[in-house]
């Protein structure tokens, strides 16, 4: 027999010599005790060597710390891949009818009646921007007419006398402040120019003295109404006017209609008049 047909029984055999030793001299320490008598057993050796490190151990439970805060997301990660197409919709609603190809004479047709929609059109927003200016314009009359009479109801006193309405509001006023009162609503001080005005103006201030609108602050001495005009009539009490103290270039009518010439810094009550 060739010598590498016996090299695999050579190879067992050296295989369980090697494995079997300590067996064997178990196996010879018991046979000798058997044999022989033992003496006294020998102090135990020294601890072998560490042995090898055991198997992972399983997971531990989770610790008791508290729970850290969130942190910050992390980065965008890359886009996924598109997804599997999706199934057919339904079938749509069936479309409507479409037009029949428009000839070249209907198609002219057509533009000339835009154009003349066109012009219409045009027409009606000039007309509307017109009426619109209008409107404007008489909301702008309107508000002012409205603001003009509400100007009027606080002067609810009102005696009409001829073709003349006297207003006041029972406030006393210094002459200037009288004729911005009045100008409000467009009216004029109290300026009566004949007697029957003139009571109608006493008899409206009930005891209480009144300006009127009669100055000579233009040129003393010589009374005009605010337009200018000289006066042309007058109810003087007696010795007046008298310029007294050099500065009185305005006019009061006193309790019993008869005037006073009167410095324009006092203050009387307010009386106007309007247009009946
Ligand atoms: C008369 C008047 C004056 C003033 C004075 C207290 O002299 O003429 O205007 O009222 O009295
Ligand atoms: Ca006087």
């Amino acid at each position: 027999m060739p010598v590498f047909s016996w090299f695999p029984f050579l190879l067992i055999i050296i295989v369980k010599t090697d494995y079997s030793e300590p067996i064997l001299s178990e196996r010879h320490e018991q046979t000798c005790c058997s044999l022989v008598s033992c003496g006294t057993p020998g102090a135990n050796g020294a601890p072998g060597k560490d042995g090898r490190d055991g198997l992972k151990g399983e997971k531990g439970e989770p610790g008791q710390g508290l729970r850290g805060a969130q942190g910050p997301p992390g980065k965008m990660g890359p886009p996924g891949h598109p997804g599997p197409q999706g199934a057919p919709g339904l079938r749509g609603l069936k479309g409507d009818t479409g037009d029949n190809p428009v000839s070249l004479n209907k198609l002219s047709t057509l533009e000339r009646k835009i154009q003349h929609l066109e012009t219409q059109l045009e027409k009606i927003n000039e007309s509307f921007l017109e009426l619109s200016v209008i409107s404007k314009k008489q909301i702008q009359t309107l508000q002012a007419q409205v603001n003009k009479n509400k100007n009027i109801l606080t002067f609810s006193l009102v005696k009409k006398s001829g073709r003349k309405l006297f207003l006041t509001n029972g406030v006393k006023a210094t002459f200037d402040r009288v004729k911005v009162l009045c100008e409000q609503f467009e009216a004029a001080i109290a300026t009566p120019k004949n007697e029957e005005e003139n009571k109608a103006i006493q008899d409206l201030a009930k005891g209480t003295p009144a300006f009127l609108g009669i100055t000579d602050k233009v040129k003393e001495g010589q009374f005009a109404y605010m337009t200018g005009e000289r006066v042309t009539f007058t109810k003087w009490k007696r010795n007046e006017p008298n310029n007294h103290g050099s500065g009185e270039d305005c006019v009061l009518l006193d309790h019993d209609g008869s005037w006073n010439d009167i410095a324009c810094t006092t203050s009387l009550l307010v009386v106007c008049e309007l247009p009946a």
